[in-house]
């Protein structure tokens, strides 16, 4: 059964349980009392967030999906639209674009056309479920973006910019996620430029190490001993590829499916397998000791079964907590967990 609520290759998060992604702390260095509008508008801002909370306030339920394939269920997001606060500024016609920029070290961003964030009722919020929104999850002011995979949603924002040409964000630039990011129609990431051709022949090398391949569809390839350390290789697809012993150590796994994979003996060791499934697979010998396993799914699948593991599979016991209470018991009672 498909839940209509929940878009195509997401799990619902434990209720209650929202996970901390990406930047955990704003730059305490940097000043959190004012919102900055500026760019292609008659009339730029220093707003403070005493006056952006005398605005009459919205409020707005919606549930949250994380590109890492996790959502979370009925949030309730209070504070004023986008589309209230621009109105002082007079937006330009030649305003096409708008970008968000976090009060973050690496001063973080995302953006996206303005009309778009207008028509989804972008919400400049403050407070969520009643209360202020904690730190970590963005407070004091956070963008949230209805619609979209939840990287348009910045923490600690900072700064709006009107924008004539569009500006890639963060971990659109960095990570190659899609600037569209609609969920329902999974735009997660932009495909490698590689063609399929040069992708194949590299394949047949058998050493992907080092190698950037985002979005690589290998599936059902004899792919025994492949030597991946530390590629990047996310949301590549891999199911029911032989990958018997090869080594992943190290390697950028974000969202790759390993539904069905034969993965006797394989190396994980510091991998990151946020939002990965390994439903079906075969991980008897193999060592994810040291992985990132956020969101990363081994049981109860609809289609597929639960992988197999025992005690010649390891992990690490500080990554069962990035699990579900779900997958976090099947592992401790079938695995070899230090
Ligand atoms: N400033 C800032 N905002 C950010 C990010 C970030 O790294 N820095 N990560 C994005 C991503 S990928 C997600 S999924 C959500 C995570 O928000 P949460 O930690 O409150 O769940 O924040 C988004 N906004
Ligand atoms: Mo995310």
């Amino acid at each position: 059964m498909t839940d209509p609520r929940l878009p195509g290759g997401q799990q619902w998060a434990a209720p209650g349980k929202w996970p901390l992604v990406g930047e955990r702390w704003p730059d305490p260095a940097l000043s959190p009392t004012e919102l900055i509008i500026e760019g292609c508008c008659a009339f730029p801002q220093t707003i403070t967030l005493e006056q952006i909370a005398s605005l009459p306030p919205t409020t707005l339920t919606l549930d949250i999906h994380c590109v890492t394939r996790w959502s979370q269920k009925s949030l309730t997001f209070r504070g004023v639209l986008l589309r209230d606060l621009l109105s002082e500024t007079q937006p330009k016609p030649s305003a096409r674009f708008v970008a968000y920029i976090a009060r973050s070290t690496r001063l973080h961003s995302t953006s996206m056309p303005l009309a778009d964030a207008l028509e989804l009722g972008t919400l400049l919020a403050t407070h969520v479920d009643g209360e202020p929104i904690s730190t970590e999850h963005g407070g004091p002011l956070r963008v949230i973006t209805p619609g979209r995979y939840f990287y348009k949603s910045l923490k600690w924002l900072m700064k709006i910019e009107l924008l004539e040409e569009d500006r890639l964000g963060y971990w659109e630039a960095a990570a190659g996620y899609h600037n569209h990011a609609d969920p329902w129609l999974e735009e997660r990431y932009v495909s490698s430029s590689l063609s399929r051709a040069d992708a194949l022949a590299l394949v047949t090398s058998r050493d992907l190490s080092g190698k950037e391949l985002l979005s690589l569809d290998l599936r059902g390839h004899e792919l025994s001993h492949l030597q991946a350390v530390a590629a990047i290789l996310r949301n590549s697809n891999f199911n029911r590829c032989q990958l018997l012993a090869a080594d992943f150590s190290h390697a950028n796994l974000s969202n790759a499916t390993f539904c069905e994979a034969d993965l006797r003996g394989a190396q994980f060791r510091e991998a990151d397998l946020e939002g990965a499934s390994f439903l079906g697979a075969n991980l008897s010998g193999a060592d994810l000791r040291g992985a990132s396993l956020l969101g990363c799914t081994f049981v109860s699948g609809m289609a597929q079964p639960t992988c197999q593991i025992d005690r010649t599979t390891q992990f690490s016991a500080t990554a069962l907590t990035m699990l579900s209470t779900l997958e976090a018991e099947f592992i401790a009672a079938h695995a070899h967990v230090s």
